[in-house]
C-alpha cells in the first residue's frame, strides 16, 4: 500500500514531468492485455488459434512469434524495470514509450527495445484477421482514398515501405489526429515514441524475419502480399476512429 505522502508524490511526478498518453492512448495496449498496466507486465493471450490466418501466415510462425518472440521482450521488459526506481516503475507501457528521456540510462535501450516489442506487438496481434479480400470501410477508408488516391495507390506505398526497411523494424500508417501518414521504424521502435510528432498506429507490418521467415524464407516481398489478407479493418478502422476524437 502507498501511503498519503507517496501517492501525493506520484501524482505529481506523473502531472509535472511526465508526457501523458493522450487519452486514445492511455492504457489501451497495456489494459487490454490480460494483465497488469504496469510492471510486472504479462502477455496477454494471442486471442485466436495460431493457425487463423493460415495460409497467409503459418501457424507455427504465430505461435513462436507470440510466444517466444513477444514473450522475451515482456520479459526482458520486466527484467529491467526490475532495476528501476518505483516511479518508472509504476508508468503503464504508453508512459515508458512515451518518456524515454526520463528512463534512467543504464536501462534505456533495454526499455525502449521491450517496451517498444511488447506495445507493437500488442497492436500487430489484434490487428491481425483473415479478412476474405476486405476493404476499409467508413471514415478510414474515405481518409486513405483521399491521401493516397485509391486503396490500391494505398497498398502500393506501404508495400514499398515495408520492403525498404533495411533489416529488422516496421512500416506503419499513422495518423496524428487529422491526416495519415505511410512512415517506418527501425527494430522495435514505436511510432508513439517520436519525440516531435503524433503518430498512432493504425496498421503495422511486422518485417523482422521472425515474423516470416518460416514460411517465405527471404521472399519479404511475398510476405508483404499476403499481408493484406489477414488485416482486420474494424480494428484499424476502430483505432482511426478513436484518434478523431484525440
Ligand atoms: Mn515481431
Amino acid at each position: 500500500m502507498m501511503t498519503r505522502r507517496e501517492a501525493i508524490k506520484a501524482v505529481a511526478l506523473t502531472a509535472g514531468a511526465l508526457t501523458v498518453a493522450p487519452s486514445f492512448l492511455q492504457g489501451e495496449t497495456s489494459d487490454s492485455s490480460a494483465g497488469s498496466s504496469t510492471y510486472p507486465f504479462k502477455l496477454a493471450p494471442l486471442g485466436y488459434p495460431y493457425d487463423a490466418l493460415e495460409p497467409y501466415i503459418d501457424a507455427l510462425t504465430m505461435q513462436i512469434h507470440h510466444d517466444k518472440h513477444n514473450g522475451a521482450y515482456v520479459e526482458n521488459l520486466n527484467k529491467a524495470l526490475a532495476q528501476a526506481p518505483e516511479s518508472i516503475q509504476k508508468m503503464s507501457l504508453d508512459e515508458l514509450l512515451l518518456n524515454l528521456d526520463k528512463i534512467p540510462d543504464n536501462i534505456r535501450t533495454a526499455v525502449r527495445n521491450n517496451a517498444g516489442g511488447q506495445y507493437n506487438h500488442s497492436f500487430f496481434w489484434k490487428l491481425l484477421k483473415k479478412n476474405e479480400g476486405g476493404k476499409p470501410s467508413g471514415e478510414l477508408a474515405t481518409a486513405i482514398n483521399t491521401t493516397f488516391s485509391s486503396y490500391s495507390g494505398f497498398q502500393e506505398k506501404l508495400s514499398e515501405a515495408a520492403l525498404k526497411v533495411f533489416g529488422s523494424g516496421w512500416a506503419w500508417l499513422v495518423t496524428d489526429g487529422k491526416k495519415l501518414e505511410i512512415t517506418t521504424t527501425p527494430n522495435q521502435d514505436s511510432p508513439i515514441s517520436k519525440p516531435n510528432e503524433k503518430e498512432i498506429p493504425i496498421v503495422g507490418i511486422d518485417v523482422w524475419e521472425h515474423a516470416y521467415y518460416l514460411k517465405y524464407q527471404n521472399r519479404r516481398a511475398e510476405y508483404v502480399k499476403a499481408f493484406w489478407n489477414v488485416i482486420n479493418w474494424d480494428y484499424a478502422a476502430e483505432r482511426y476512429a478513436a484518434a478523431l476524437k484525440g
